[in-house]
């Protein structure tokens, strides 16, 4: 017995192990950044990662999927692009044995069997600390234009919800416009602008509530562009933790950001192990950290982040 225990060990030691990775894209500065940890986490390990990179679309997403099954991958990873959608094809990877690991968005099920683990943050309760921040610092009075994720995302989903919720707690707080910014530069200037025009100019909006940084750098070229203040005539409130932003408000133009670490990959890999090696299974939800930055630590937090992204 020990000794059959030792040889599947030393089996699982010299086979490496091979994972297939469903990227969403490259839409933003924090993806980018996913990307990068998580080759470097594999590596690390002793992992080989084929990364897919989806392009924001989930029909790529599936059809990668079906061929790292048919390739035989020892594992699959997904970022999944929007939440709907997903039963057949994990359960093709489910009756392949392939176990599924979902990073950093979250789907919607009726089977929680057909994954093994998510690694996310809880995005619901960044939307509400955004909001409570924003309701903190306008006394609870701000009309607010939302520039949302990518429409059927669980972060655009569930960023919405928990700002929401601080807006239906404060009467004076309003959002007067939401749209999509599908989490990317070029569209949350496009949206801004178009913002600003309908506002008669803008001077009506306390504040800009992104479901991402990139988003809100975008914006924020927009409102300069109008003759207005970033993070002045309009706070700029956002999610992520990006380089860029840090810069942003190091310069005054934005005001509060919440981290989301780059580091999904880590956490996956360390669980998928765990459960190849030992049998151990894993929670349901392998939660991160959600941090809330403002202006003060700004110059010191681009430091330390800008060789990572
Ligand atoms: O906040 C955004 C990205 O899925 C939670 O996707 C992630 C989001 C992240 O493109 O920048």
């Amino acid at each position: 017995m020990a000794a059959l225990m030792l040889s599947s060990g030393a089996a699982y030691a010299q086979t490496k192990m091979t994972i297939g990775f469903s990227q969403v894209g490259s839409e933003s500065g924090w993806r980018a950044a996913e990307t990068k940890v998580s080759k470097i986490e594999a590596e690390k390990r002793g992992v080989e990662l084929k990364i897919s990179d989806a392009q924001q679309k989930q029909e790529n997403q599936i059809r990668a999927v079906r061929s790292f099954i048919a390739q035989g991958v020892d594992a699959i990873f997904i970022a999944p692009v929007v939440s709907t959608g997903w039963d057949a094809v994990l359960k093709e990877a489910k009756d392949a044995k392939i176990p599924v690991v979902l990073l950093d968005r979250s789907i919607e099920t009726k089977d929680d069997s057909l994954y093994l683990t998510a690694v996310t943050s809880d995005t619901v309760y960044e939307g509400k600390v955004a909001g409570e921040w924003l309701a903190k610092e306008t006394g609870g009075k701000c009309n607010v234009v939302e520039l949302q994720g990518t429409v059927g995302s669980s972060p655009a989903i569930n960023r919405k919800k928990g700002f929401d919720q601080v807006v239906a707690a404060n009467p004076g707080m309003k959002i007067i416009r939401t749209q999509s910014g599908d989490f990317t530069r070029t569209k949350g200037k496009e949206v801004m602008e178009s913002f600003i025009k309908a506002e008669g100019g803008g001077k009506n909006i306390c504040a800009v509530y992104a479901h991402n940084d990139d988003m809100a750098i975008g914006a924020i070229q927009a409102i300069k562009e109008a003759g207005l203040k970033p993070g002045k005539d309009i706070k700029i409130v956002s999610i992520d933790a990006v380089p860029d932003i840090f810069k942003a408000m190091a310069d005054g133009e934005a005001n509060v950001t919440v981290e989301l670490t780059p580091n999904m990959a880590g956490p996956a890999l360390d669980a998928l192990i765990a459960f190849k090696k030992d049998g151990k299974q894993p929670p349901k939800w392998i939660q991160t950290e959600s941090k809330v930055y403002t202006p003060e630590t700004a110059k010191a937090e681009y430091e330390k982040r800008k060789d990572l992204y």
